[in-house]
């Protein structure tokens, strides 16, 4: 990790002094030395790269300048499913150092490989990422984003050591006890999902505690779609500022974009992953400043090197130069997606994945509206679903059992609690055209 170039001799580290305020032609040199090295690795070692560099007549060597990268192929969603689980890993395993791994469109999840390297460099994005939002040595962070396969946890937990801040890796959940440990341990910065840190606020003043009296001063929070109202709750509730982190699996995780104090836009940590905004219609690059589709190459990844992924996530690349003089571009904060995927609680989910745990279970019919509501700061997930008249016809117990075994197949498929309600045969409206499964009442768009 270049990390410690940036560390005074004290140790502290120093936003000034690392790649966030490069001139732009020296970050565009980094930016090239670093995608003609990843496309040779990819080529060179993930097959289904060369089959597709080939197919296009592109070599490696054709990367002369920024602008090549659009001859080349764009890699989707699909791509981490047809080539599980190690299929486009560019290292052998003995130097594969973790794995995590996220909701994939079907049943079997993605699974994304990180080198030592890769590691350290998630790190260090995660810490110029903290540093962006004012945090330093000293303070006090409760990491509540989950540990496990979701890349929240463990990436936030590493870039706040880094940092050389005090991590409290609480995970998720366990809601009293956030709020015991915030008050007794004199908390000073959050990480957690915007829509839990709702619930935060709200159990805190139910458990008699006053979440502005306590000293928060910073919020770190991500994983899923929020807005300026939302941010605005937040900030009356407690003393926080609350900054915008922007990442996904296939890239790195958390840690591809911050907002800094200005809190207009996301910075993009573009010396790692380098942006395109495309049509999602028609693939086709559009100019700075136009709304599309977020497409992102990995430029330092060693174990999982990714080229043009398409996110899906919806927005622009902000053209002005930054009032905190990073010269790292930004994007607008992320409202939608071009495709079905909903996040609930920070777990991505795909009607599809509901569709196949249905089915999986007999006596259902594949209509299933999907309902999302929110109360006190909590998503709740209702699926509802049509029987067939055979089980209809039987007694009140199958019903229940039913009820029981898809609420368990979905919890099984999913990783999260949904409420079950079945309905009578015929009962719920047919789609004339594409249907339209997911009703959001969450009030987040
Ligand atoms: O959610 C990584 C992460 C963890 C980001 C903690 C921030 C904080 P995935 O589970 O792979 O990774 O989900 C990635 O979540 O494509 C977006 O659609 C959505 N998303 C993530 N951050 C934001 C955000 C993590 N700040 C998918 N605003 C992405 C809007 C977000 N959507």
């Amino acid at each position: 990790m270049h990390v410690e170039l940036w560390n005074d001799a004290q140790g502290s580290f120093h936003p000034a002094s690392a790649p966030d305020f490069l001139p732009t032609p020296q970050l565009q040199q980094v930016q090239l030395q670093r995608l003609q090295a990843v496309v040779q690795r990819a080529y060179d070692h993930v097959a289904v790269f060369r089959q597709r560099l080939d197919e296009r007549g592109v070599r490696p060597a054709d990367i002369k300048t920024l602008s090549d990268i659009r001859r080349l192929p764009f890699t989707v969603k699909t791509d981490l499913r047809d080539t599980y689980p190690f299929g486009l890993f560019a290292s052998p395993m003995r130097e594969i150092v973790r794995l995590h791994a996220s909701s994939g469109t079907t049943g079997k999840p993605i699974v994304v490989a990180y080198t030592r390297q890769d590691v350290d460099v998630w790190a260090e994005v995660m810490l110029r990422s903290f540093a962006a939002c004012g945090l330093h040595r000293g303070d006090i962070v409760q990491n509540a984003y989950g540990y496990g396969l979701f890349t929240g946890g463990l990436g936030a937990h590493y870039g706040a050591e880094a940092l050389g801040a005090t991590v409290i890796p609480i995970s998720g959940g366990n809601t009293d006890r956030q709020i015991m440990l915030m008050k007794d341990f004199g908390v000073t910065a959050i990480c957690c999902t915007p829509s839990y840190f709702i619930h935060l606020i709200e159990r805190a003043g139910e458990m008699g505690v006053n979440m502005s009296e306590l000293p928060l001063r910073v919020g770190v929070f991500g994983a899923e779609p929020w807005t300026d109202s939302m941010r605005a709750h937040i900030q009356a509730h407690s003393r926080l500022r609350a900054y915008d982190i922007y990442g996904l699996s296939e890239i790195v995780g958390p840690g591809v974009g911050i907002e800094c104090s200005g809190q207009n836009g996301l910075h993009l940590f573009e010396d790692h992953f380098y942006p395109e905004i495309i049509n999602p219609e028609t693939g086709e690059v559009l100019p700075d400043g136009q709304e599309g589709e977020l497409v992102l190459t990995t430029l330092s990844k060693q174990a999982m090197p990714i080229l043009r992924y398409r996110t899906r996530d919806i927005t622009s690349l902000l053209t002005e130069p930054c009032a905190c003089g990073r010269t790292l571009r930004r994007i607008r904060r992320i409202g939608r997606r071009s495709d079905d995927m909903f996040i609930i609680r920070g777990i991505n989910v795909f009607p599809s994945q509901i569709e196949s745990a249905l089915l999986a279970v007999e006596g259902t019919l594949p209509h299933y509206p999907i309902l999302l509501t929110r109360s006190h700061g909590l998503d709740h997930l209702e699926v509802q679903v049509e029987v067939t008249p055979a089980v209809f016809s039987d007694k009140v117990g199958t019903l229940e059992t039913l009820q029981g075994k898809l609420a368990h197949s979905l919890e099984r498929t999913l990783g999260l609690h949904a409420q079950v309600s079945l309905v009578e045969p015929h009962t719920l409206q047919r789609s004339e055209g594409k249907a339209k499964r997911v009703q959001d009442l969450r009030n987040i768009a």
